[in-house]
């Protein structure tokens, strides 16, 4: 089941190379613009334990995340008890905003404090539905014990992109 360490798209693609690597850095993107646009090929982070593995088959997702900047595919998480997605990275967005993560596993959203009021709704008639609020080191807990693909936004925000989704395989 395990899918390999790197994925079609980041071996394939450079667009795809500056995504992981923004992602794994989770720091401000536009500091690392401004000051270290020549170095392609910065690993700081070398050594493994951090680096984001990818679904190497996407879902669909059907356009959901046509307005969501970060979305580059699916991270795979499959086989933990336990991953946590951050609500308000670069203000407006869930990071990752797609992923992927075996039944019975708990996904804990995690507040920044960054962007505002935020929640955790699902689209339609979906199961999540957090409280909206601001505070950092706010939380929201979901057990997803069956297999299929939930959608969910922000609702003050989601039509800025502030889109994720979460696949249960
Ligand atoms: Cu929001």
């Amino acid at each position: 089941m395990a899918p390999s360490k790197y994925s079609r798209r980041a071996i394939v693609s450079t667009t795809g190379i500056t995504a992981i690597t923004l992602l794994a850095g989770c720091t401000s993107s536009n500091a690392d613009a401004g000051d270290n646009t020549e170095s392609n090929g910065d690993d700081s982070t070398a050594g493994g334990s951090d680096e984001l593995t990818y679904l190497t088959e996407e879902p669909e997702y059907d356009g959901w995340f046509d307005e969501t900047d970060n979305y580059d595919g699916t991270v795979d998480l499959t086989g933990q008890d336990e991953v946590t997605v951050a609500v308000g990275y670069e203000q407006l967005l869930f990071d990752p905003a797609a992923i992927a993560i075996s039944p019975g596993t708990t996904v804990t959203w995690k507040w920044t404090g960054n962007g505002g009021l935020h929640n955790v709704s699902s689209a339609g008639d979906g199961p999540l539905n957090s409280e909206t609020v601001e505070e950092e080191g706010h939380t929201y807990q979901y057990t997803f014990e069956e297999s299929g693909t939930v959608l969910y936004q922000c609702d003050p925000h989601a039509t800025l992109g502030m889109k994720g989704a979460v696949y249960i395989s």
